[in-house]
This record gives structure tokens, C-alpha cells and sequence, in this order.
């Protein structure tokens, strides 16, 4: 039997997804950074929290990405975002909070655990939660309080990116609840 080539490679992350009411509250905070920072803001449909960045991954290969999360079972969480920032290495102006609970970061650690296991790459660079609101953002400021955001956070997704000269497009794949 003749094995079946896999298709294109999928540019794949696990993220957090605000409903879209919540969206709408971090876009309004990305148009308070917009008048001071100007830049190109993220679609409000686009608005996220990433966990883990795989990037390419053949098609193949998803079930394996998605047995990873099967395994994974952790408490609904919430978060606090207060506040709003900017860093001028890379121009991305963003929504965080200024206290990552533990159960955020058990979950990106079980994420990063399960994913090495079954011999996947990801960007592993030191996780630091925020919500991407502006790139290519100039801003005098660092950092600027915000009106908190309140998020209750009661599942992750795995997320397929495609990029296109508009900017890129996300497909969820796939939703695993929290308890
Ligand atoms: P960012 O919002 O801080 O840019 C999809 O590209 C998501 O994965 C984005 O939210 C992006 O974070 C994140 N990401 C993390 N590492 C990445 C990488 N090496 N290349 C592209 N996106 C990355």
C-alpha cells in the first residue's frame, strides 16, 4: 500500500478565543492605542490570546496535534486584563494582565509538555500572555492603564492560519472545553 502524500502544511497555534462580545471589548481598547500609536489594528474577528505557536505541520500530522490536547484536563480559569502596552522590539501594541494566574500557565505548560513528547516544534520562546491589538504600533508610552477587561476563560482551540495580502485569515479547528 502506497502511502498517501500529505496535502499543504497548515500553519497551526493553540490559543484562547474571546467570544465576540468580548472581542469587541479588546478591539474598543485596540482604538484607544490606535489614536496614540497608530499602526494597523487587529480585525476585531481576529482578536486572540495564542498559547503555543507550531507553525507548518502537515496534514497528516493533525490528529497527533489534536491527541496532545485530548490529554489535557484543567480548570475553568479567568483572567484580568489591566493592562495596555507596547513594545517597541517588534511594534506589537497589546492587552495583558499584570498577574498570569497559575492555571494559565499550567496549561501552556501542558501544552509545551505534550507537544515535545510526541516530538513537535513550537516557538518556545519565554511565554508572555497578551492579546496582539496594533503591529507595526509607535508609541511614546510602554505602558498605559486600561479599563479592566474581564475574560472567563472555559475552553482553548486550536487555531489554522493562512496568510493573505489583507492580513492573515484564522479557521478554528477545533475547541476542547475546561472543567
Ligand atoms: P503575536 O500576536 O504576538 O504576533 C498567529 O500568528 C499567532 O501566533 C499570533 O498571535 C502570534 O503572536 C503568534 N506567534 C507566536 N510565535 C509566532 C511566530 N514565531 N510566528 C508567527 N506568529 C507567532
Amino acid at each position: 500500500m502506497s502511502a498517501q502524500p500529505d496535502s499543504e502544511p497548515q500553519r497551526l497555534f493553540f490559543a484562547l478565543w474571546p467570544e465576540p462580545a468580548l472581542q469587541q471589548s479588546f478591539f474598543e481598547a485596540g482604538n484607544i492605542l490606535f489614536k496614540l500609536c497608530g499602526g494597523r489594528r487587529t480585525r476585531r474577528e481576529n482578536i486572540h490570546l495564542t498559547l503555543a505557536f507550531l507553525g507548518p505541520v502537515d496534514t497528516g500530522q493533525l490528529s497527533r496535534v489534536q491527541a496532545v490536547a485530548d490529554q489535557i484536563q484543567l480548570p475553568i480559569f479567568s483572567l484580568q486584563f489591566d493592562r495596555l502596552g507596547w513594545w517597541r522590539h517588534n511594534q506589537v501594541a497589546w492587552a495583558a494582565t499584570s498577574e498570569t494566574p497559575r492555571a494559565l500557565l499550567d496549561l501552556v505548560k501542558s501544552l509545551q509538555l505534550g507537544l515535545s513528547q510526541e516530538g513537535f516544534k513550537f516557538d518556545d520562546r519565554r511565554f508572555a500572555p497578551h492579546v496582539t491589538l496594533l503591529r507595526k504600533a509607535q508609541c511614546r508610552e510602554s505602558l498605559l492603564d486600561s479599563e479592566p477587561v474581564s475574560w472567563e476563560v472555559r475552553a482553548f482551540v486550536l487555531v489554522s492560519s493562512t496568510l493573505h495580502p489583507d492580513g492573515p485569515h484564522y479557521t478554528l479547528l477545533k475547541r476542547w472545553p475546561l472543567a
